[in-house]
């Protein structure tokens, strides 16, 4: 898979060299590119903002550099798009549909994944509705919160996407097993005990030292809906 960036900040991509996302681009699974979108100004200021038509508060990321960025990673004359990849225009954004595991997994099927992290209030609406010429585009938000820009929701996407592409994760079964995995059927996953089986005067629950395996099984399934009831009760399947 190749992955590339689009950002007025390009030094916060440099967590994609560390961990995971790092060893699957050593290992030549992943291939990165990040692009400083003030390479396609052309004016002596290298402006990428300017006041919103209407009026209101803060600044709009202009149309033109990124016209011009996205002809250049995704146009037809692209390495991309000439090389027949299966290509997505990711634009994280704070009224886009909910990034979920289901959309993670989805997206770890495309050859190539484009991130465009826009700052300030915005982007110029006209930019996503040009990219839809190009390739599929999805506007996607983390949650419901404000960050100052798609830069850390881009990374944390990625690391989301990255796990789930083969070779990547040592061991799949710990894929299979955690919260939102479709093996807790939507569930928060139960919780984990390792040694010392006494600490600081809290035991691990008997039943995980019993070595009886189907009550075990039984105690993870009631301790994930118990929590998932007091967390997370917009999971919990409704009884009508
Ligand atoms: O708040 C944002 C600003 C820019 C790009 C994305 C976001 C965001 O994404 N998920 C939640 C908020």
């Amino acid at each position: 898979m190749r992955l590339d960036y689009i950002t007025i900040f390009p030094e916060y991509f440099a967590p994609l060299n560390a961990s995971l996302v790092g060893k699957a681009i050593d290992s030549g699974i992943l291939a990165t590119g990040v692009h400083d979108l003030r390479q396609y100004t052309h004016d002596v200021h290298r402006s990428v903002d300017d006041t919103p038509f209407g009026g209101g508060a803060g600044m709009v990321m202009k149309p033109e550099p990124w016209g011009e960025a996205l002809d250049a990673i995704v146009g037809p004359d692209s390495q991309s798009q000439t090389q027949g990849e299966r290509t997505v225009l990711i634009i994280p954004t704070p009224s886009g549909i909910r990034f979920t595991q289901q959309v993670a997994a989805e997206l770890a099927d495309y050859d190539h994944l484009v991130f465009a992290c826009g700052r300030y209030e915005g982007i110029d609406a006209r930019v996503p509705q040009y990219a839809r010429t190009l390739v599929e585009v999805r506007e996607l938000s983390l949650g419901d919160y404000v960050l100052n820009g798609g830069e850390v929701a881009a990374l944390a996407m990625t690391e989301a996407i990255v796990r789930l592409l083969p070779g990547v994760i040592g061991n799949p079964a710990s894929l299979a097993e955690e919260s939102h995995s479709e093996e807790l059927a939507g569930l928060l996953e139960y919780p984990l005990y390792t040694k010392p089986a006494s600490w600081r005067g809290m035991d691990v629950p008997d039943i995980l030292l019993s070595g009886h395996h189907a009550k075990i099984a039984q105690w993870r399934r009631d301790k994930a809906e118990e929590l998932t009831r007091d967390r997370r009760p917009d999971l919990v399947p409704s009884s009508d």
